[in-house]
């Protein structure tokens, strides 16, 4: 258990919890643990991003992203003997209410399996969405230790039940069964050796991928140097200035209208690993801003 202070709301040190109706970005944490396979303490992700949070600059670099408005709702945690469908239904729930008041949905797992929820909710709402994975993992099992809402099947589950197009960059750890269903699925993406080993920044999408996209970020696409408070953390992962390069090029092609961190497990000692995913969150909510 990590010692963090409470904090309720992203940025609390800086600024005042944003109004639901008038802010950009809707963070909604999500402390859902239930799968995982190796490691675990992905339920602490949310809190510890959250504390983390009030560390960071309001200036961004460029600007105050932070101007745009930033609510942060109450955490959905799982209530007892709550199954997964009925938490996810709840998450799609909270995640369609934000885009109803216009806001942008920002996801803090929590594991991977929690984006199902977001996705379908951005799906019902918008229609054809494309979604776009950062990931050590494809996550495309059918079923993994006896279950389909397993971390490890979630983008499976967008592509069998959502039927969505998804593009997948940073795998490097993936089954035979996933190779072969990438394969016969045609599934495109940039694996972690071509990216890293060309110095890849710029993330060429299908000319007929959507204009609307979700991103997902499995904190474990990050390289372990930088990012090891994770559960099932992959040597030869994507580094910082090449996140942030390739995040920039789909917002540079594509409109997000929604994201999520998952999979940081906060670990004693390693508390710049949360430092590191609340910047991430808040330099993706500045590349947005400035699009718009
Ligand atoms: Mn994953």
């Amino acid at each position: 258990m990590i010692d963090n202070k409470q904090s309720d709301w992203f940025l609390s040190s800086e600024i005042e919890n944003g109004d639901p109706g008038n802010s950009l970005f809707h963070v909604i944490p999500v402390p859902y643990e239930d799968t995982v396979s190796y490691g675990g303490g992905t339920a602490q992700g949310p809190e510890a991003i959250i504390f983390a949070s009030s560390q960071l600059e309001l200036w961004d670099g460029t600007e105050n992203p932070s101007a745009a408005g930033i609510f942060t709702k109450k955490p959905v945690e799982r209530v007892e003997y709550e199954s997964p469908a009925e938490i996810f239904s709840r998450l799609a729930g909270e995640t369609t209410d934000s885009l109803q008041k216009g806001a942008i949905p920002v996801v803090i797992g929590g594991e991977h399996s929690i984006t199902f929820a977001p996705v379908s909710a951005c799906c019902g709402y918008f229609g054809e969405i494309g979604v776009i994975q950062f990931d050590a993992h494809a996550d495309l099992r059918k079923e993994y230790e006896g279950s389909k809402f397993s971390h490890a099947c979630v983008m499976r589950r967008i592509v069998d039940e959502l039927e969505l197009p998804v593009f997948q960059v940073g795998l490097r750890g993936i089954s035979r069964e996933e190779a072969e269903f990438i394969a016969v699925r045609k599934i495109p993406g940039l694996s972690a050796r071509k990216a890293v080993l060309e110095a890849v920044t710029v993330l060429n999408l299908p000319a007929d991928f959507p204009e609307k996209v979700f991103v997902t970020i499995d904190v474990d696409g990050l390289d372990p140097s930088i990012m090891p408070a994770t559960g099932t953390p992959v040597p030869g992962g994507l580094g910082w200035y090449q996140i942030l390069s390739m995040l920039q090029s789909v917002v540079d092609q594509r409109e997000i209208i929604g994201f999520d961190v998952v999979e940081l497990a906060p670990a004693a000692g390693l508390h710049y690993c949360e430092f590191t995913a609340a910047q991430l969150i808040y330099q993706i909510m500045g590349m947005i801003l400035r699009k718009n």
